[in-house]
């Protein structure tokens, strides 16, 4: 009997979108539940079977708590500016905004065909003007703010520039960049760009000549998140270190904060480790080390102070602006053509490079503060200009890299810690005790770090200070295809903030996207970039994260022109009570909209400290990739394909391992896959620039059409290499879910994802095995329905062993879901499934219940059942049933009676019935009496809760 998926989904996609079934208001007297989903960036290629994954177990939270009496916020938008959208337009001409359009209709074609219980009137897109109107506005209100240190807590500029008014620097307690102070006569006699640019330093949204990862290739800069191991992460292309004018923005200000709240969330220790490691908090001092002949000093920044006696030179990163002031003239060259050669390097690699030791000696000496001795001082790559004070006191006995460094360059080391108490210890390890250090001698390490600050601060030598990894974040990028930073400048180049009535700012049409250089095409409009009065407007454009910072308070109230989102939505709503995502956005997009959302706190906006109050990051769907050796080389002027185990044979550097076409393999994924001819034919109408190339395994040749035996074999057998790895257009093994739901249904779609294992693993997609999952649902089917097809539901009283199935199943799912676990869920659908099967079940009062249990996962099939049923509305507005403990107890046991040994009779007694009551009676039993029949009963033995055995 078959189901007739296509059309009961069609059905009741159009019902659910007709009732609104999934709307969702804040004028509720329900308590809320806020499930989010990561929105996706739309590209080209569509939804694969991986990307539903998180989805899915997102849904079944929402209709479930939907079902359990809350008023369900789920959403979904897109996330719609970026980067490939804009290099697609480079490449085909294809305005953004058209393939964006067109991706985003794909996109929700393929969400709406799996059923999901979005509010689909809340659908919001990043580069629609009604939403960046307000990622706009609150770049504007981080521009005018600054972050008191004391209060911690943002404020307004206004009340930092009254400050300065009263009493210049003196007494303000802010995060900010500003080097030095000045009295308010000083402030007061600053033209308005001067004091701009001082208030630059200070503003939450800031700009600021920066070293930025620069991607010439991509013509932007990058934030480090958006780099990877030297190289962009779209696209891998190399970045450079570049000194620019850029706007970014001073998450360093919320280091403390972003640190510290996540204490409370419900989120996997692996990522709030990711993130702790990230903003990389280190308690330290800095130490001023005065310049030999002088009037200079370099200020380090030190975990270690207790090692300053083995401080025995110093490094400044090659960018430090001391490094030319200090340098001798005849060591000028040298230090410059270092400098250069450091600019090309990424701060990744730098940090990653610890085999290359490179340097140069800038002819300078600084003194040791404490010893009063001399020591040279280096400008070497290993130290990085943003990290501490860009200078290092370099201590080689008790830092690797300083060692390292100074065995290269022969400079001299002190070994000041004494660990030969601890025999497996390394160096840098803080265990031992202090030698070679004057007044430390003898101390622990953490009693001499305590000892040196307290002489440090005594003499004016330097403070304690806690330094983050943390960077602020660079705001600019110099591309077409994001929001329009909304500032524009005066003649004196003053930065100015739009006007609230001016937003939108919008994106003017562009045709030409190319990227020009170091400013954004944006700049090659003239009567754009002219905003009159000798105003002009900012080209820049902001980066992929701004949207996605708070994208999630909108969902909230999507259609306010006045706010981001109104109050009382806001009161309501809150915060997200669980968001499901991946892990790939552990340090970008989760680290900027928790800064967003503590701003928007600070601000009175937001009624919570966190956004997110609970994460699950779904596994990844894996794909078998199918590789083929090729030879890197023409052969005889042929590319030439080598079969993977003739390959082996052959040093690896001969070839290139080329994913192809997953389907053109036989028995692909297994370790033996490989091209049969046909399978060669198949692969060459796939990629007919391949119809030259010669195919080789050990059976023979094929070319042009032609196999060529050797041994008289009878066909080709080319083994492929088969890898578990990512899914993707790019390995050519991506599943479409659209073709799964097709054939399928996309209920069964859904369970099996579900089914393929827990929700936070990755595993590979295995098509094989969806069968399984198709038959469990075609039986559920037929629960209801004969093999005719005709409804067999009846009035019919339940069993006690039915209604046991059936709590029974409604407490394991209940508990299941609380716990995330779907997979589980889904067992034991199947389990009752086929116990009721067995015993025949047509009874509605187990049937009806079943049904409703059923709906977040399968929201179709449930959906039509429950109208068969005669359910009124939808089975998705019912209530989610509850499990009755009592009925899950065995109140009473069957027993089976048996006289020596053999099965006479039943007898029924209660659960706790002691084995001396059951003897008494069972052997009054009429039917036990006639089978004794007046022998003598020898023995009675009860095996409680099993069986009766009477000896006679
Ligand atoms: C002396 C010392 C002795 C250090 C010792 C370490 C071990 P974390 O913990 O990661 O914060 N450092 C400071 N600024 C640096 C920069 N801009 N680039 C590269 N290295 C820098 O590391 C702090 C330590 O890293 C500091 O403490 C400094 O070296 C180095 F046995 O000072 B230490």
């Amino acid at each position: 009997m078959q189901i007739d998926y296509a059309s009961i989904e069609k059905k009741w996609k159009e019902r659910w979108e007709q009732d609104g079934v999934y709307r969702v208001s804040h004028d509720d007297p329900r308590p809320k539940y806020y499930v989010l989903d990561m929105f996706p960036y739309p590209s080209g290629s569509g939804l694969h079977v991986g990307h539903p994954l998180g989805y899915i177990a997102s849904d079944i939270v929402s209709r479930y708590k939907r079902m359990d009496g809350y008023n369900v916020l789920h959403p979904m938008g897109y996330d719609a500016f970026g980067l490939p959208a804009e290099q697609y337009a480079v490449q085909t001409g294809i305005h953004p905004a058209i393939s964006t359009e067109d991706n985003i209709n794909r996109y929700r074609n393929q969400l709406l065909n799996l059923g999901f219980s979005y509010d689909w009137s809340r659908e919001v897109k990043t580069c629609d003007p009604r939403f960046y109107k307000w990622t706009q506005w609150i770049f504007l209100q981080l521009f005018h703010h600054y972050y008191d240190t004391e209060r911690n807590t943002a404020r307004p500029v206004a009340e930092l520039i009254a400050s300065f008014e009263a009493n210049g620097t003196h007494g303000v307690h802010a995060a900010h960049s500003y080097e030095g102070t000045f009295d308010a006569t000083t402030w007061q006699a600053m033209t308005p760009k001067e004091q701009d640019d001082v208030l630059m330093n200070y503003r939450l949204a800031y700009r600021k000549i920066s070293y930025v990862n620069w991607c010439e290739a991509l013509g932007t800069v990058l934030a480090n998140d958006e780099v990877k191991d030297g190289v962009s992460e779209r696209g891998g292309y190399p970045v450079e270190r570049k000194a620019m004018l850029q706007w970014s923005l001073r998450i360093t200000a919320y280091a403390e904060r972003l640190l510290r709240d996540l204490d409370d969330l419900e989120w996997t220790d692996a990522m709030k480790t990711i993130q702790s490691n990230w903003i990389g908090r280190s308690e330290g001092a800095e130490v001023e080390f005065p310049v030999r002949g002088r009037d200079a000093s370099i200020r380090v920044f030190t975990t270690r102070p207790d090692t300053i006696f083995g401080a025995t030179f110093m490094v400044l990163a090659p960018e430090h602006p001391l490094v030319a002031e200090i340098t001798t003239p005849d060591q000028q060259l040298e230090v410059r053509a270092y400098q250069e050669q450091a600019a090309l390097r990424s701060e990744r690699e730098r940090i990653a490079d610890v085999k290359e030791i490179s340097g140069v000696f800038t002819g300078a000496f600084a003194v040791n503060p404490v010893t009063g001795r001399s020591i040279p001082v280096w400008a070497a790559d290993y130290v990085l200009m943003d990290y501490g004070t860009g200078a290092i006191m370099a201590v080689p006995g008790d830092d690797t890299r300083d060692g390292a460094f100074a065995r290269h360059f022969d400079l001299p080391i002190v070994e000041v810690i004494d660990r030969s108490a601890f025999p497996d210890a390394e160096v840098g390890d803080k265990v031992g005790t202090l030698q070679n250090s004057d007044f430390l001698n003898g101390m622990e390490i953490p009693e001499a770090i305590e000892a040196t600050l307290r002489h440090i601060e005594t003499q004016g030598l330097g403070v304690r200070t806690v330094q983050y990894k943390l960077r602020d974040a660079i705001y600019s990028r110099q591309r077409y295809w994001g929001e329009p930073i909304p500032i524009l400048y005066d003649q004196d180049g003053v930065a100015h903030a739009m006007d609230v009535q001016e937003l939108p700012h919008e994106l003017p049409m562009l045709d030409d996207f190319q990227p020009s250089g170091t400013s954004s095409p944006l700049a090659r409009l003239p009567e754009w970039v002219d905003a009159g009065n000798g105003m002009t407007r900012e080209t820049d454009t902001m980066p992929g994260y701004a949207g996605s910072s708070w994208y999630f308070l909108r969902y909230m109230d999507p259609y306010s022109d006045d706010v981001f989102a109104s109050p009382e939505a806001i009161a309501y709503w809150k915060d997200v009570d669980l968001y499901i995502g991946g892990t790939e956005h552990a340090v970008g997009h989760l680290m900027y909209s928790r800064f967003w959302h503590k701003f928007l706190y600070d601000k009175g906006l937001v009624p919570t400290v966190e956004p997110f109050r609970k994460l699950i990051n779904q596994g990844m769907i894996q794909g078998v990739i199918e590789y083929l050796y090729m030879y890197k080389e023409k052969v005889d002027g042929y590319t030439k394909f080598l079969c993977a185990r003739l390959a082996a044979q052959h040093p690896e550097e001969l070839f290139a391992r080329i994913p192809i076409l997953v389907t053109v393999v036989e028995n692909y994924g297994t370790p033996d896959s490989y091209l049969s001819t046909r399978s060669i034919e198949q692969l060459i109408a796939w990629r007919p620039e391949y119809e030259d190339a010669i195919f080789e395994c050990s059976k023979g040749v094929y070319h042009r059409g032609t196999f060529t035996p050797r041994d008289g074999a009878a066909g080709s057998h080319l083994y492929t290499d088969s890898e578990v790895g990512k899914m993707g257009k790019r390995y050519h093994n991506a599943v479409n879910p659209d073709t799964v739901v097709a054939e399928y249904g996309a209920d069964c779609f859904r369970m099996y994802e579900m089914f393929l294992g827990p929700i936070d693993q990755s595993k590979p997609w295995d098509t094989n095995n969806i069968d399984g999952v198709s038959r469990f649902i075609r039986r559920f089917w037929n629960l209801f329905h004969s093999d005719q097809d005709a409804w067999q539901v009846t009035e019919n009283e339940p069993s006690g062993e039915e209604l046991k199935i059936l709590h029974g199943t409604i407490k394991r799912v209940r508990e299941d879901i609380e716990r995330y676990s779907f997979n589980t869920c889904v067992s034991h659908f199947m389990t009752a499934t086929n116990e009721l099967k067995k015993l025949g079940t047509t009874s509605r009062a187990i049937l009806d219940p079943l049904v409703r249990l059923i709906a977040p996962f399968a929201p179709f099939i449930s959906e039509a059942l429950w109208e068969q049923l005669g359910g009124s509305g939808s089975v998705h507005l019912t209530d989610y049933p509850k499990f009755d403990a009592s009925l899950l107890i065995e109140s009473t046991i069957t027993y089976p009676v048996c006289i020596n040994g053999k099965k006479r009779t039943e007898a029924d007694f209660t659960a706790d019935a002691s084995p001396a009551d059951i003897e008494q009676v069972v052997l009054a039993l009429e039917a036990v009496q006639k089978w004794i029949d007046g022998k003598t009963v020898r023995k009675v033995i009860v095996v409680p809760k099993r069986m009766i055995n009477i000896v006679v």
